[in-house]
């Protein structure tokens, strides 16, 4: 899909106190400005239009706001984040949506989707039920999909302990290629239509890198996981390396950073 527009919010002054299973310590906020500043110059440099939202005191984990929100071709639906901290978050994003996508769908009640549970492959979206997103989200997002002549899928990664979302283990890059790491091998049965020309497994040491962001010509990588941006230059892509150590002590990843569309 090609994409002209993203909407991004930098990290807050409490940045620190959102959520974390990560023991590498607290993040440095200039530094995950400065990575933020350099993420944002490499989607303008793969042609995209930013809409820079506010950071917003009442949450810390706003700068990831690819969690609120799933934004198609065909419209956009408002998630529901699963935790309880991060509900709000919708707000902000929505108003920001709406000049792009006027109508917007959402998720209810007692529902629950994180956008980092959304994988879309040509149409075709991939949702996971983990610990943020459920059953009953899964299905609703599944819902307004179809109605929107997508086609949708659901599976269940809970098993997967250290998955936070979806997306922290699969990465669809396009041509019918993905980058999927160890935790998820062996959960892709249900997936089997889809297309998996080209499987390039993420190794357990790279695992982080898993989390990688085809933007229009370029695929943005977490710099520092050699082996995974080596298997991607021989599959003829061109990666971005992109610094987001301050990120990942927050169990960030590249793609929660942008709403892309
Ligand atoms: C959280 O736990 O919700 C945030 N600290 C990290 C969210 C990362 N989002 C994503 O991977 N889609």
């Amino acid at each position: 899909m090609k994409f002209s527009r993203a909407i991004v919010r930098p990290p807050g002054g409490n940045f620190a106190a959102g959520l974390t299973s990560a023991a590498d310590g607290a993040p440095d906020l200039e530094l995950a400005l400065q990575q933020h500043a350099q993420y944002c110059d490499a989607l303008r440099a793969c042609g995209l239009e930013l809409t820079r939202l506010d950071a917003d005191p009442s949450y810390p984990d706003g700068t990831f706001v690819e969690d609120a929100a799933i934004v198609t071709a065909g419209g956009a639906i408002l998630t529901r984040p699963g935790a309880p901290s991060r509900t709000g978050e919708t707000d902000s994003v929505g108003d920001a949506l709406r000049r792009f996508h006027p109508a917007l769908r959402r998720v209810e009640a007692p529902g629950t989707v994180d956008g980092g549970d959304v994988c879309e492959a040509d149409g075709h979206f991939v949702i996971g039920v983990s610990a943020r997103t459920n059953e009953d989200g899964a299905n609703q997002l599944k819902d307004h999909l179809e109605s929107m002549d997508f086609s949708a899928s659901i599976i269940d990664i809970r098993s997967s302990r250290t998955l936070l979302h979806l997306k922290t283990g699969i990465a669809y890059l396009g041509d019918g290629v993905w980058l999927v790491a160890a935790a998820v091998e062996g959960q892709l049965e249900p997936l089997a239509r889809l297309d998996f020309r080209v499987l390039i497994p993420v190794s357990r040491d790279e695992a982080y890198a898993a989390n990688c962001v085809r933007v229009n010509d370029s695929v943005l990588v977490p710099a520092g996981y050699p082996g995974v941006a080596a298997a991607l230059r021989s599959s003829g892509f061109r990666p971005v390396l992109l610094d987001t150590s301050e990120f990942k002590k927050m169990d960030g990843g590249l793609s929660c950073l942008s709403l892309r569309f």
